[in-house]
């Protein structure tokens, strides 16, 4: 039925290394990539192809769910009511985006209940940033504006990819995440133009997520192993190190114009190369966010876990065949 199948269990370091296959069957694949062609879910593929593709929709779906948590225990907190209901339909917003990219990543062949078994043995990678705490309201508002930008700046550019489900999937959810951002960007300003107080725990807050936005986009172009491949598959429309530079370059000076900053005395634009440079940000927490021994880690995944096993029933009801004797005598 698929064209190089799902193989579950291979060794992830293996992802990049090239598998036997028919060279004219791979040549006609890249053409086509090269044209601009969309890949569907029965056309052939590459096994690695559908691989990559599987992780990285997978990685980004738990991403959603789990991205919905921060935000989602500021719910009852929320300051009023129209910002209460704003985040109640975000966080709803956040895990239908969950589902719209598990379904996509279905399309290529490995089964959901894989993947969230996945998520929670820890086998599979979610984004970095939602292993960090949101300690006052104002980091919710750093999420809503600054991680919802980034996510906008990565998945704008990657809905013009190849691969059909998740490009369709990617614009369904810039569409909205391009409110999210404005209720966040409002949020922002409303802290940054408030009392002291407020514009000092907006300061705090942008302050604590500065290094895990600059993790976001990935490691460095020369450490990143995925990326060549990935570009040439047009999977990824642009680099790490250029996706992050486009971030840099809109939203810096939106920062700068209220009267908050990064709190980084070396990030500047070199107007010469055009490119932001930036102090080491700490690539080693990176890496120990990226393997599960962030701050939240642990904490994020028994919520998951929790949620899992509370919701067996509900799966369990929606599984089971309607029959007449199912159905309780009036
Ligand atoms: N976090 O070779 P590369 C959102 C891993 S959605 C964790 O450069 P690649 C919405 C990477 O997996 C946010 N791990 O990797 C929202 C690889 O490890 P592996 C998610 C990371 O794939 C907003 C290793 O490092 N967005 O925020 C990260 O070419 C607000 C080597 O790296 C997506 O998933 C990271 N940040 O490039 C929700 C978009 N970066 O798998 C709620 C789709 C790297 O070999 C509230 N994904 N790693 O073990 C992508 O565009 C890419 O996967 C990158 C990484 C750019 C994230």
């Amino acid at each position: 039925m698929y064209g190089g199948g799902f193989i579950p269990d291979e060794n992830p370091k293996k992802q990049t290394e090239a598998v036997a296959e028919d060279p004219a069957l791979l040549a006609e694949f890249q053409a086509r990539i090269d044209r601009g062609e969309k890949i569907e879910p029965h056309d052939w593929m590459p096994a690695m192809y559908r691989k990559q593709l599987i992780r990285m929709i997978e990685q980004h779906a738990h991403s959603e769910i789990i991205g919905a948590l921060p935000e989602g225990t500021w719910i009852t907190r929320a300051p009023g009511f129209r910002r209460k209901m704003a985040l109640i339909a975000k966080v709803q917003d956040e895990i239908g985006h969950g589902h719209l990219l598990y379904t996509a990543a279905e399309t290529l062949g490995k089964p959901r209940e894989q993947m969230i078994n996945d998520l929670l043995s820890g086998k599979s990678k979610y984004s970095n940033v939602f292993n960090y705490p949101a300690v006052t309201w104002a980091d919710v508002t750093v999420i809503g504006f600054l991680i919802d930008a980034a996510a906008i700046v990565n998945q704008l550019a990657n809905s013009k990819g190849s691969y059909g489900p998740y490009c369709r999937a990617l614009e369904r959810i810039c569409a909205e995440e391009a409110f999210h951002l404005k209720q966040g960007h409002d949020a922002f300003v409303y802290l940054a133009t408030g009392t002291p107080q407020q514009h000092e725990m907006l300061q705090a807050a942008v302050n604590r997520w500065y290094k895990p936005i600059i993790h976001f986009f990935g490691p460095s172009d020369k450490e990143s192993v995925h990326s060549e491949q990935l570009m040439r598959w047009k999977v990824k429309m642009a680099s790490n190190d250029d996706m992050r530079n486009q971030f840099l370059d809109m939203y810096v000076p939106k920062v700068r114009e209220v009267g908050i900053d990064f709190p980084d005395p070396n990030l500047k634009k070199d107007p010469e190369t055009g490119k932001w440079n930036f102090s080491d940000p700490d690539w080693d927490e990176f890496y120990e966010v990226i393997k599960g021994n962030g701050p939240c880690n642990a904490e994020r995944l028994a919520v998951r876990k929790w949620a899992e096993e509370k919701g067996r029933w509900v799966r369990q009801a929606l599984a089971t065949p309607y029959t007449k004797s199912t159905v309780p005598l009036a």
